[in-house]
């Protein structure tokens, strides 16, 4: 997978990819990412990539030609059309099944904008897929790139330690997932379930299961509608619903 980056702060974007486990499979050669800085497409000797918005307003645009000529420098490098993802929150709200879906691309294009937004022409242009992380307002579009770049890593084959992480976890099944336990058995008085120290493993994995279903009804109320559930499971999801609203 290589990520492209357009943006005007590239070193922020190296500095929090080149981290962690990203930043492992870089090196691995598993992931590759090329941050580009929109300025170096400037169109005036100033550098200056913004202006003021038509029709008055606050704040500033960023102009159309240096978003262009930077994208067709991205665009001539990889030698073909591929998606370009605009960070906004007007966008698609993220979520793991598009996760999936990006991480099936070889190239993608991540476009960041900054100031009150983008010259519309040039969005119209060039960006297929709209995507926001939330509903918030954040100053700048490198941290969602990032976000996104980052789930979307993580579902490439190898960049986890073992393959089978990236599966069975939060989301896959519309479940949360289940509580964690490690050594100490006792810690502060406050004992690991003992099922877990059972080496038991078909009651173990039951256990699992009942506490995933526990915790998305407490928590996650709303992605009980598209879980899939045994009647057993969808009477304990409403017993768990019925004591949450008495509290
Ligand atoms: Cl993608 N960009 C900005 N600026 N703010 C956001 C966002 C994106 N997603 C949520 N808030």
């Amino acid at each position: 997978m290589k990520f492209h980056v357009m943006t005007l702060f590239p070193e922020m974007i190296e500095q929090g990819f080149h981290s962690s486990i990203t930043g492992r499979a870089m090196e691995k050669g598993l992931l590759q990412l090329d941050a580009v800085n929109i300025r170096d497409y400037a169109v005036n000797k100033h550098m200056r990539v913004d202006d003021y918005p038509y029709g008055g307003g606050a704040g500033m645009v960023m102009q159309a030609e240096p978003v262009y000529r930077c994208y067709e420098a991205v665009k001539e490098k990889i030698g073909r059309d591929v998606r370009v993802i605009y960070l906004t929150p007007q966008g698609r709200v993220f979520n793991q099944k598009m996760a999936e879906e990006f991480a099936a691309e070889e190239d993608l294009i991540f476009l960041c904008g900054h100031y009150e937004g983008i010259d519309e022409r040039v969005l119209e242009e060039i960006v297929t897929d709209p995507v926001s992380i939330g509903d918030y307002v954040l100053t700048g579009g490198e941290l969602p790139s990032l976000v996104m770049m980052d789930a979307i890593s993580r579902l490439v084959p190898g960049v986890l330690g073992n393959d089978m992480s990236a599966v069975g976890e939060s989301f896959a099944d519309s479940l949360l997932e289940y509580p964690q336990y490690s050594r100490p058995a006792v810690w502060r008085e406050k004992e690991v379930p003992e099922v877990l120290l059972s080496g038991h493993h078909a009651n173990v994995d039951a256990w699992r299961r009942e506490q995933s279903v526990i915790r998305t009804a407490k928590w996650r109320p709303d992605l009980l509608e598209t879980a899939q559930l045994t009647k057993k499971e969808r009477i304990l999801a409403e017993k768990i619903l019925a004591s949450e609203g008495e509290l």
